[in-house]
Order: structure tokens, then C-alpha cells, then sequence
């Protein structure tokens, strides 16, 4: 339960906790000390994970990762094929705003196998799909409608629906390379209301918006795409 403690400990103490996202189906093996140099140093977690991923290729890139770094590896998995038993932990995500069984129940049915022999830490999250101004491969690949923005009560009651389901975390996702990441108002009025660690992602590309989220509320901001295309602007 290593990967868990670790954010709720952090989150208790109001330590910022930030996960970097590696897509495994943009992740090149050559090019990887250059990211690693300009990843910040206070970075807790890799997430790995990705909307459309091949079959296999998840297993490569933790594998690799797991010999380059000794940053603990949380798969973030798009589906069920992109679990791998060489990474520490696994979002155990429910698709929580959207209404599709495929996503609410049918792919962690299908994923047990995959997991039940291993050492990985599952850490069940309920998963809230935002509008982030942009279409996002999330929506395309689930079929389902994000949240609106400005629809804030529906967002707190989702998350408050998935605390009392049991979830140990709660993930906004305005989606990858949003337009707009989550406004602090979604993050201030979800912190207010659930007592389990709050993670946000999506869109977050300068150190200011990453300030903004966690004065917030977040206690751990996912950031992909900018370390990706080194465009993070400090
Ligand atoms: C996507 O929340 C993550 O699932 C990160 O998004 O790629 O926009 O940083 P970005």
C-alpha cells in the first residue's frame, strides 16, 4: 500500500504531490534522458497510461522506466490491455461521470485476471471526465459526455458519489491538452466536500496554472503533454 500512503500521508500534510504522464504510444526509448533531465525534481510518480494503446507496448515501456528511474510506476490504464504487473500501483479508475457500463463496471471485470496474480497496488479512483474546451480522446474512446464546467454541483455530487462508492481518490480530468484545465472554483468546491485525496489533470502547462491548481485544492496534478513537448513554462 506504498503508493497510496505515500499521497494520503502528503495530502495530509499539505505536501503538493506532482505525477508526470507517460503515454506509452508517444514515449520514444532514445530521447528519454533528455526528459528525464527536464522533469522537476520534486516529481513523486510517473503515471503511465494512454487512451489508444497497443497491445504490449504498456509492458515495454514500464519495463524500461522501472531500469532507468526509481520513481515509483502508476499505470493510468485506458483499458484493460494496458496493465502491467512490472509497475508499483494501479488507478483502479471508474468512469464515474459518464454512463457507459463499459467503463462503470465491464472493463475492470475484464481486467481481473490481468491483476490478480501480481504485486500491483490498486488504488480504486473515481474518474470524473470535465469539458476542457476541446475534444479529448477520454470522450472519444468512452463515449461519454464530459461535465460541464460550469455545471459545479453535479461535479461535487459525482465526486461525493464516488467517496461513498468506496473510491480511496478522486481524479478531475479536463483531459489531455485541454484548452482549459479545471478551474480552481470545480477544485475548490470538490476539495471542500470529499475527505480523500484530490487529483487534477488535464491542460496544466505553466508553473503558474499548476500553482493555481494546488492553492486550490489538488493535492497531486498530472501533467502530460507539456514535459512531453517540453513546452512547460516555468
Ligand atoms: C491526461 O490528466 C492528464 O489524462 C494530463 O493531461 O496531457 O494535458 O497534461 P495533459
Amino acid at each position: 500500500q506504498q503508493c497510496y500512503s505515500e499521497i494520503k500521508q502528503a495530502a495530509a500534510g499539505n505536501r503538493k504531490m506532482l505525477a508526470v504522464l507517460i503515454d506509452p504510444e508517444k514515449f520514444v526509448e532514445s530521447e528519454a534522458s533528455d526528459f528525464f533531465q527536464n522533469l522537476p525534481k520534486e516529481t513523486s510518480f510517473l503515471l503511465v497510461g494512454g487512451s489508444t494503446v497497443k497491445s504490449g507496448r504498456t509492458c515495454e515501456v514500464v519495463k524500461f522506466l522501472k531500469n532507468i528511474s526509481g520513481l515509483p510506476i502508476i499505470l493510468f490504464p485506458g483499458d484493460q490491455n494496458q496493465i502491467s504487473p512490472h509497475a508499483d500501483a494501479l488507478l483502479f479508475l471508474i468512469l464515474i461521470s459518464g454512463r457507459n457500463p463499459e467503463y462503470l463496471i465491464e472493463q475492470q471485470v475484464r481486467s481481473v485476471n490481468r491483476i490478480k496474480n501480481t504485486n500491483l497496488e490498486i488504488i480504486p479512483t473515481g474518474y470524473i471526465l470535465i469539458d476542457g474546451g476541446r475534444e479529448c480522446a477520454v470522450h472519444r474512446v468512452s463515449n461519454t459526455k464530459p461535465l460541464p464546467q460550469n455545471d459545479i454541483e453535479s461535479i461535487v455530487n459525482t465526486a461525493l458519489a464516488g467517496q461513498y462508492s468506496g473510491n480511496k481518490l478522486i481524479y478531475l480530468e479536463a483531459g489531455s491538452g485541454a484548452k482549459n484545465p479545471v478551474s480552481a472554483e470545480i477544485i475548490k468546491a470538490v476539495r471542500k466536500e470529499i475527505s480523500i485525496p484530490l487529483i487534477v489533470g488535464g491542460g496544466i502547462r505553466s508553473a503558474e496554472q499548476l500553482k493555481n491548481a494546488y492553492d486550490a485544492g489538488a493535492d497531486l496534478v498530472v501533467i502530460g503533454t507539456a514535459f512531453e513537448n517540453g513546452s512547460f513554462e516555468e
